[in-house]
């Protein structure tokens, strides 16, 4: 079994890595529930397939599976994958998977947030969450890592790190009545500093205009370095994004990360804007206690929510108009990295995309049996 720690990762001296730092492996979920995915979520698997195969190219990739699914998944993942029975709610692995920390040792844990399905039965998007909520432990025991149960409700796409004391997040998400209302910023930074071992948060404001999330950060901006940061641009003045993506950038001009540097920002240009089509919510089926959704609404496509792999970057494909723009400006940030595009949309209908889909777990550091002592 493995262990659930007393004390806090940074009582512990561990701090949460940049996902642009070493990874073991990443894991994700499979799409499953035809209220959330249309046509029984087979175009939802398809590209969820996709994605482990372009991860996979770069770091060994898990897949867990319901008991029911687990032949169809076997048959559409490639070999290299990972398959494994965990139930779950949903598929964002992001969200219910371990937030993982390290030491200077190589040592790896895990943190095990409360989830409330992002805002439970105030604008949470499904009932019950009770799997989902599950998710991070059976990961962690799956992965013999030490666990601590972080005591605030969080989600990891509500999170970005530069590995190096500073966390970035949304205003939005974090100070949403739904998610801790009895808990104010100073008390949020106090769990985030403890749970992340950060020393600064840098506050914006807004996510992605009509994120179901709440404004999750990883649909907004991202760290690509320590310095640099990556955020989602619209220069469409009547467009309602276009207030969030200037406030974001007034705010990074404005701040210091933890070691007192200012921040370069790059930025990415916004899809669309992209709408459900009726075909597409014609899929779905409704269920009580899930969120509708309906032809006409606009989705919140973001090209910010890729996933950093190692030697590698696998970014959304969303609309013919800016893909290659978007991935020509991430070649030109991650210049050590190969840049894979996947079709994002079925992603994308389902309320999020690659980011939120994924959950990395970083790597030991090597010849310091790190994994076997992380226990
Ligand atoms: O990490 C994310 N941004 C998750 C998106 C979850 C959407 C739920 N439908």
């Amino acid at each position: 079994m493995t262990r659930t720690l007393a004390r806090t990762p940074a009582a512990d001296g561990f701090r949460m890595p940049g996902e642009f730092e070493r990874h073991a492996g990443c894991w994700m979920l499979w799409p499953e529930r035809p209220d959330n995915w249309r046509d029984a979520a087979r175009p939802a698997q398809l590209a969820f397939a996709q994605v482990a195969l372009s991860i996979g190219q770069f770091e060994p990739v898990t897949v867990g599976v319901s008991a029911l699914n687990f032949t169809s998944a076997r048959t559409l993942l490639p070999e290299n994958v990972r398959l494994v029975e965990l139930a779950h709610d949903d598929c964002w692995m992001r969200d219910v998977g371990p937030t993982c920390v390290v030491n200077d040792r190589g040592v790896v844990r895990g943190v095990d947030w409360h989830f409330n399905a992002w805002g439970g039965l105030n604008g949470g998007l499904y009932f019950p969450w009770d799997q989902d909520e599950l998710v991070a432990r059976k990961v962690l025991e799956i992965e013999r890592l030490a666990r601590y149960r972080a005591p605030i409700i969080n989600e990891g796409g509500a999170i970005h790190v530069d590995g190096q004391g500073t966390a970035l997040v949304t205003e939005e998400c974090l100070l949403n009545p739904n998610r801790n209302p009895r808990l104010d910023r100073a008390a949020i930074e106090k769990n985030l500093r403890a749970y992340l071992g950060v020393s600064q948060v840098i506050w914006l404001g807004k996510g992605v205009f009509n994120d179901e999330t709440d404004g999750h950060i990883d649909e907004l901006a991202c760290f690509a370095r320590p310095g640099v940061v990556c955020l989602t641009w619209c220069d469409k003045r009547r467009d309602p994004q276009y207030a969030i993506s200037h406030d974001a950038w007034e705010r990074l001009r404005d701040a210091r990360d933890a070691r007192g540097r200012r921040l370069k920002v790059v930025r990415l240009p916004m899809p669309g804007p992209l709408y459900m089509h009726a075909r597409e919510a014609h899929g779905l089926i409704t269920r009580e206690g899930t969120k509708a959704r309906t032809a006409g609404e606009r989705l919140a496509g973001s090209y910010a929510n890729f996933y950093i792999a190692n030697g590698g970057i696998v970014m959304p494909l969303l609309d013919a108009r800016t893909d290659s723009l978007a991935a020509r400006r991430l070649k030109r940030v991650f210049p050590g990295r190969r840049v894979v595009g996947v079709p994002a949309r079925e992603i994308l209908l389902g309320g999020g995309n690659i980011h939120c889909i994924t959950q990395q777990i970083p790597a030991a550091r090597r010849g310091s049996g790190a994994r076997a002592q992380s226990l």
